[in-house]
């Protein structure tokens, strides 16, 4: 089996910073967060960015900024979230790839989101896809629920290949209104994927965290961690910062002889485009 790909969430756009002072919402927080976990073992940051009240935004001028800094200031393979929040309309989702990031993340289908719906009608879905193969933008499907595979084979089967010719696709479990944070879910998910699948990883949120990651390691997928999906490390003990979450990953990973892979080898794993500055 290949070794681990670790991908990190640390903000997300569901935690506000009063419940969660730790959660990392200003670019300096942000960058020194992605430091610290690229230092523990991730090679992916999977973005969302805060405004100057700590409030989910998709800023364009802010987005931009927030790539380049993660770019020149670490070597992690920068993820621009485009789910956003569930109250941000299509048409900022649809403008953040002007950001240029490497990856973008792509979610194959609604969810009901605990009260609310994250939306993601399948034209969005086409737009979204076709815009990323123009820009050379690698990116990562988002499957909340088994119905979301069958949306990403729609989309393979109609559109093609991505950039780079890799599929990579990630598991978001536990979701309320989602697939379940369950090994069951999750092997019925695996057993589900296209052919043109070339790896997966998976998360499970809040105490479907640990369980997921062992079943995705049993499985030869990979592990996304983060704030954004977790905030206990265990019952009672609340997360002290992202860096924690990756560094029990790595170990976790370490002992089933998976052991995180480098930043270039995450490179080469998703084919994503060299776009770091020469020197
Ligand atoms: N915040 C969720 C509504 C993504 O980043 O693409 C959507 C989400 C998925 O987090
Ligand atoms: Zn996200």
């Amino acid at each position: 089996m290949p070794g681990t790909l670790i991908t990190v969430a640390p903000t997300g756009a569901e935690t506000a910073k009063d419940d969660v002072p730790k959660l990392p919402t200003t670019l300096d927080e942000l960058v020194a967060e992605a430091k610290a976990c690229e230092a523990a073992g991730a090679s992916l940051v999977h973005v969302h960015i805060r405004d100057d009240e700590h409030r989910p935004t998709l800023d364009p001028q802010r987005l931009h900024d927030t790539v380049q800094a993660l770019r020149e200031q670490t070597d992690l393979i920068v993820q621009l979230s485009t789910g956003g929040s569930v109250h941000d309309p299509l048409e900022s989702r649809l403008k953040v790839l002007d950001a240029e990031p490497d990856s973008c993340s792509l979610t194959c289908g609604t969810t009901n989101f605990g009260d609310d719906v994250f939306l993601n009608p399948y034209p969005f879905m086409g737009q979204l896809y076709q815009q990323a193969q123009e820009r050379e933008v690698v990116p990562e499907f988002e499957l909340f629920d088994l119905g979301h595979v069958a949306a990403l084979r729609r989309l393979l089967d109609t559109y093609g290949l991505p950039y780079g010719g890799k599929v990579h696709v990630d598991f978001v479990t536990g979701v309320p209104g989602g697939m379940p944070g369950t090994v069951e879910a999750l092997v019925a998910g695996v057993q589900a994927l296209p052919a043109e699948v070339t790896s997966w990883s998976a998360t499970g949120i809040g105490r479907a965290h640990l369980p997921i990651a062992a079943a995705a390691l049993g499985m030869g997928g990979h592990l996304r961690v983060g704030m954004e999906d977790n905030l206990m490390y265990a019952k009672g003990r609340p997360v002290r910062d992202n860096a924690e979450l990756v560094a029990r990953a790595a170990a976790l990973a370490d002992l089933m002889q998976r052991p995180a892979i480098t930043t270039a080898e995450a490179r080469s794993l998703l084919a994503v485009r060299d776009r770091r500055a020469r020197s």
